[in-house]
């Protein structure tokens, strides 16, 4: 068999997609509460303060604030082994720098929890899901400040030990890889991961170098505390990863993208092997960046390392060539691939492509691996209460066989497949609601209309026999 028994078959959802209600429970605002709605072709606007007139989805998401026991019920009749949320840190400290914590926002996790723990469902919790309180990058300009580290690991510590009789699985961060004073950057994947926008910062590189340091920094200690807290608890990092391929066989094409795919590998070498690795430390030494490191820091990488790796993945590219060459751009900077299809949003379908990494990933680190992201977001039809989507189950089935076979015939030690948005929420990168991913569909449209009823999808039925045959009817 290619699962184990125990295998995780469940999804994923992060607080500022889902939750709404962001000002109930003394919640307060985070970066995501400033993002309006965009569209494929309009990037979502970052505005300074709530401006009357615009559309900001966070603010009600699809509204599972006050809808989760129902959610989790149709996520157990799937059959769900796990389910991975994300703790939004300003529900429990609304400024992000207090010392107490914020009650409501404790209990309003710890039903979620005990609901989950009532329908068999393993919480996988993620402490940081682009969820920073606004108030850290206004008085300390965010993860460029040391300052922060101490602050983010008082809420782990928080809700570490809050949560310790029920939460054994933690990911310490979601995607911090795409900070990297390397990457083309975007307004808004600066902002996503540190509530900065790109094109405001003074000194691009230094502040994106200072922010993926300290944000390693942060995870390694965060797993520290974690261990020392319960040592059973297994402690991982999420990582975004998208395979980027040679545009040919030209060698200085071919090492060209050897060097693109490198820039998201920094973290985790830092995360898994004891230390941040030299080679980086050279460059930024090289670049002359101050990255305000500190002598003490070695022994947090020696003693942080992480006990698994979560891994989304949604899409591949292709490098750009070293002499430049027309051709359609892809998400991350590089190029579209023209052999494979595209999503709506110009996503790159490449089941091929999961297998690749998890091979990648594995060899070079031997750590068992969950999916923690995957998925095709979609537009669809409602007929007559229900939605034919065999184009998310045709993505799914060949990315889930993908795995198999990496589990299967080339040893990967994978323990979970967590499917992204299994519940249709607000999308990260667009802010649209059509953008969908759900096996349930939401009633919600791009203008917050609607009933928020949910209802099962084609898809639903087959997930839900996939998880019953461990993957054997894939
Ligand atoms: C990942 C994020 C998720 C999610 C997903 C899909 O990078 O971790 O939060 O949003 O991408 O992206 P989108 O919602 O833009 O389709």
């Amino acid at each position: 068999m290619a699962f184990t028994k125990d295998f995780f078959w469940g999804g994923s959802i992060a607080a500022h997609q889902c939750e709404g209600a962001w000002q109930e429970g003394d919640k307060g605002p985070a970066i995501m509460d400033f993002v309006t709605k965009g569209s494929n072709h309009e990037p979502r606007q970052i505005t300074s303060q709530i401006e009357e007139g615009l559309d900001y989805p966070s603010h009600v998401g699809i509204d599972f604030y006050h809808h989760y026991k129902k959610d989790i019920a149709l996520f157990a009749e799937m059959g769900f082994t796990a389910l991975r949320i994300s703790i939004d840190w300003s529900r429990i400290f609304p400024k992000g720098d207090e010392q107490a914590p914020n009650q409501a926002g404790l209990d309003f996790y710890d039903s979620v929890i005990d609901e989950l723990l009532a329908h068999g469902i393993e919480p996988i919790v993620t402490l940081y899901h682009f969820e920073l309180p606004i108030h850290l990058v206004h008085q300390c300009g965010s993860w460029k400040n040391r300052q922060v580290i101490d602050f983010y690991l008082h809420y782990c510590e928080t809700v570490m030990k809050f949560y310790d009789s029920k939460v054994r699985y933690w990911v310490t961060f979601n995607e911090m890889n795409h900070i990297d004073p390397q990457s083309e950057q975007s307004d808004i994947f600066t902002y996503l991961i540190a509530g900065l926008k790109y094109s405001e910062m003074e000194k691009q590189i230094e502040e994106l170098a200072k922010i993926g340091y300290n944000m390693t920094l942060a995870s390694v200690k965060a797993v520290r505390l974690g261990h020392e807290i319960n040592p059973e608890n297994k402690i991982g990092c999420v990582f975004g990863l998208n395979p980027i391929y040679s545009y040919d066989c030209q060698p200085d094409n071919v090492l060209k993208a050897f060097l693109d795919n490198d820039r998201d590998y920094y973290q985790i070498d830092a995360m898994c092997k004891g230390r941040f690795p030299k080679y980086k430390m050279k460059q930024y030494e090289v670049l002359k960046l101050d990255l305000e490191n500190q002598a003490s820091d070695e022994e947090d990488f020696r003693e942080g390392s992480i006990d698994f790796i979560g891994l989304n993945y949604y899409m591949s590219s292709i490098s750009k060539p070293v002499t430049s060459v027309a051709g359609e751009a892809a998400l991350f900077g590089g190029l579209q691939n023209p052999h494979l299809e595209q999503s709506k949003w110009g996503w790159g379908i490449d089941p091929v492509g999961i297998r690749y990494v998890l091979n990648y990933l594995y060899r070079k680190y031997e750590l068992p691996i969950i999916i923690t992201e995957n998925g095709l977001g979609a537009v669809d039809q409602v007929e007559a209460g229900t939605v034919h989507d065999d184009y998310r189950i045709d993505y799914l089935q060949k990315h889930m066989k993908a795995v198999k076979q990496a589990v299967e015939e080339d040893f990967v030690e994978c323990f979970g497949f967590l499917t992204w948005g299994p519940i249709d929420l607000v999308s990260a990168t667009t802010g649209e609601m059509s953008k969908r991913y759900g096996f349930i569909y939401v009633d919600l449209d791009n203008e917050g209309q609607g009933s928020l009823e949910r209802l099962k999808k084609d898809s639903f039925y087959w997930y839900q026999e996939t998880i019953a045959t461990n993957g054997e009817s894939l």
